[in-house]
């Protein structure tokens, strides 16, 4: 006899590729039934079959708050109840403008879209249409989205299912895409010397979330700025995973280094789809109607999104909120590796905000070729062991984890409680 979840899943698969809607949640790389979710709440999600779980994917980002946040909630059903969508301006949107404004450096205009992949794509066709330009500079193992463009050698799901340059894409799109290493400044600045007139932009997680988490160095971030200022090419932080997420400023905050534009999505929906690109006005001016570079959006800037990004974001501003969401991820990231010491296990572990890396290797890895050398076969194993006991991370090996304002020292104890589990049996 088949679980229902198991039930769900085959009439899934029957209708929709893989029975998912975004492949990684298929559990392709790590076998089983993805459980199928019925409700969450706070830190913890229920599947259809009553199994509780404590959630470190946190819908792979947006739930800084938890699930079901109360004020996120009521706020989405206050505009929801005047009208869903009306393609046409309303206020929430000037709220959002000038929360992202003031609040991410490097933002002085900004525009809203639907998701991080519409984010990316408006963002390398308006560095382009600005400089006039065709190349543009990307890293091993970093995701930026779908977008044709980018597909190459990109992370996440096309890295977990070993395709990370997607068929489909023709070559000629491709062909104006460096790929380069990831925290390699000899390869960007000998790059910058060959083609330095011809790079529109530079596109980077400054702190990357889609190969597993790995950090740039302080000097790969400030070489790019150098580069980019000097050869006039466009200097784009992608933190759609990182905004909000790792402090009020994003990643930029942290390293003290403003790009020329930043892509920005999940917090920012709070839950919902919401993207948004932005950046330096003279570039930012240049999007129709206002100049050449077209874009746009029937549910960009969509009310009742906007209502749910607008009331995570005023909770996530409040004094305080970095500094125990840090403390949580930090209690964590030790406690796990401790109690993989304990097992003596070859495990690593770092957080950065409410962001964290697990690692089956020695040490946390800073390029993409170091994360390839973690142990995927233990990954795996441990995957399975938490989700039996009630504790979900990131179906692959290849995503980062997160914690919410929500994960306090109860999920901590459980999460500890079932990896002493998991690090023991990895033993056998
Ligand atoms: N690519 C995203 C994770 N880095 C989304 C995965 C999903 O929603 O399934």
């Amino acid at each position: 006899m088949s679980s229902r979840n198991q039930q769900i899943f085959e009439r899934a698969r029957q209708l929709i590729p893989a029975g998912v809607n975004s492949p990684v949640r298929a559990f392709g790389s790590v076998g089983g039934t993805p459980p199928t979710i019925a409700k969450g709440a706070g830190a913890r999600i229920w599947d259809v079959e009553g199994k509780e779980y404590i959630d470190y994917v946190g819908s792979w980002g947006p739930l800084i708050l938890g699930h079901a946040h109360r004020e996120v909630v009521q706020a989405v059903q206050a505009v929801a109840e005047r009208g869903l969508s009306f393609g046409a301006p309303t206020e929430g949107e000037v709220e959002m403008a000038e929360l992202l404004t003031s609040a991410v450096p490097s933002v002085e205009q900004v525009r809203l879209v639907s998701s991080g992949t519409e984010a990316t794509m408006s963002a390398i066709r308006l560095a382009r249409g600005f400089t006039g330009r065709s190349k543009i500079v990307k890293f091993e193992g970093c995701y930026h989205g779908h977008a044709d463009a980018l597909l190459v050698k990109a992370g996440s799901g096309a890295l977990t299912f070993g395709q990370p340059s997607s068929a489909g894409v023709p070559p000629e799109v491709t062909a104006h895409t460096l790929v380069l290493d990831y925290n390699d400044s000899g390869m960007l600045e000998q790059t910058f010397s060959h083609n330095g007139s011809e790079i529109a932009a530079v596109i980077v997680e400054p702190i990357a979330g889609n190969m597993n988490l790995v950090k740039a160095t302080p000097e790969f971030l400030q070489t790019m700025r150098t580069l980019c200022t000097r050869h006039g090419a466009v200097l784009i932080f992608d933190e759609v995973m990182t905004g909000f997420r790792v402090g009020l400023q994003g990643a930029q905050g942290l390293f003290g280094i403003t790009p020329d534009m930043t892509t920005l999505g999940k917090v920012i929906g709070g839950g919902m789809p919401v993207g948004a690109f932005g950046g330096r006005r003279d570039i930012m001016q240049k999007i129709a109607p206002l100049g050449p570079v077209y874009q746009a959006g029937t549910l960009s800037g969509n009310p009742v999104a906007v209502a749910a990004g607008l009331a995570t974001l005023k909770l996530v501003g409040a004094p305080g909120f970095f500094e125990s969401l840090s403390e949580t991820a930090t209690q964590l990231v030790d406690g796990l590796s401790h109690i993989a010491q304990e097992a003596n296990q070859d495990f690593s572990a770092q957080s950065v905000g409410g962001m964290f890396g697990m690692y089956f290797r020695a040490g946390v890895p800073q390029s993409f070729a170091q994360v390839m050398e973690g142990d995927g076969e233990k990954f795996n194993r441990f995957f399975h062991h938490m989700l039996d006991a009630g504790v979900t991370i990131a179906p692959s090996a290849f995503e980062a984890g997160f914690v919410s304002a929500a994960h306090g020292p109860d999920e901590l104890e459980r999460t500890f409680d079932a990896a002493r589990e998991a690090f023991s049996r990895l033993q056998d």
